[in-house]
């Protein structure tokens, strides 16, 4: 198992959109197990492809999870439920529900988006076999905020376009201050 590198907004591999998994071999197998790694590491509740730079349509999701540690740095998450899904597609949907969410890619901010409040999904498993599953609540929401990712979408696109760019000025100064960073300790 390995961590991998989560890319963050306004990376423009971020934008691709995530081609369909097509043959279900061990190299997805690792990359789901590399992913969920990833994902529990953050600590995150959702993880899709593209924010991981490969552009293949796989998503993690758990939201069953219990938050261990009051400080930001040392939270870990307990009670997992790791879900996989390839290939999904939304069947039905229907309702409107107002979620306060937050991105690995857009670290550090969360803001209501608009979402539908419960919804029917198609998708294959880690071995290819399809699968239906209808659901409402956090993982409806999910869901759909880790679907938008296999378009290219971010939830700040979902935003004013205030909100976006004052979060993207954010985002870009906090980028350069770790490059800045980072040269110097090479130089040195
Ligand atoms: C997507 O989001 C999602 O800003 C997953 O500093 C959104 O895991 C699922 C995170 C809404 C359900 C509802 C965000 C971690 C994690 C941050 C995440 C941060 C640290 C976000
Ligand atoms: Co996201």
């Amino acid at each position: 198992m390995a961590l991998l590198n989560i890319l963050t907004f306004p990376n423009s591999i971020l934008r691709q959109k995530a081609q369909k998994v097509e043959t279900f071999d061990s190299t997805i197998k690792t990359l789901v197990d590399d992913m969920l790694e990833t994902m529990y590491d953050a600590p995150g509740v959702g993880l899709a492809a593209n924010q991981v730079g490969i552009l293949k349509r796989i998503l993690v999701i758990d939201v069953d999870y219990d938050i261990k540690g009051d400080d930001e740095d040392e939270r870990v998450y307990v009670k997992k439920n790791p879900r996989i899904f390839i290939n999904p597609e939304i069947l039905e949907k229907s309702g409107k529900i107002l979620f306060k969410e937050g991105c690995l890619s857009v670290p550090g901010f969360s803001e209501e988006v608009e979402r539908f409040e419960k919804i029917k999904v198609t998708y294959q498993d880690v071995s290819g076999k399809p699968t239906t599953l209808e659901t409402d609540g956090l993982l409806a929401v999910a869901l759909q905020h880790e679907m938008d990712h296999l378009e290219g979408k971010l939830f700040v696109d979902r935003l004013s376009t205030v909100k976006k760019t004052l979060i993207k000025g954010k985002l870009l100064k906090k980028q350069t201050r770790k490059f800045e960073r980072s040269k110097f300790h090479v130089e040195l």
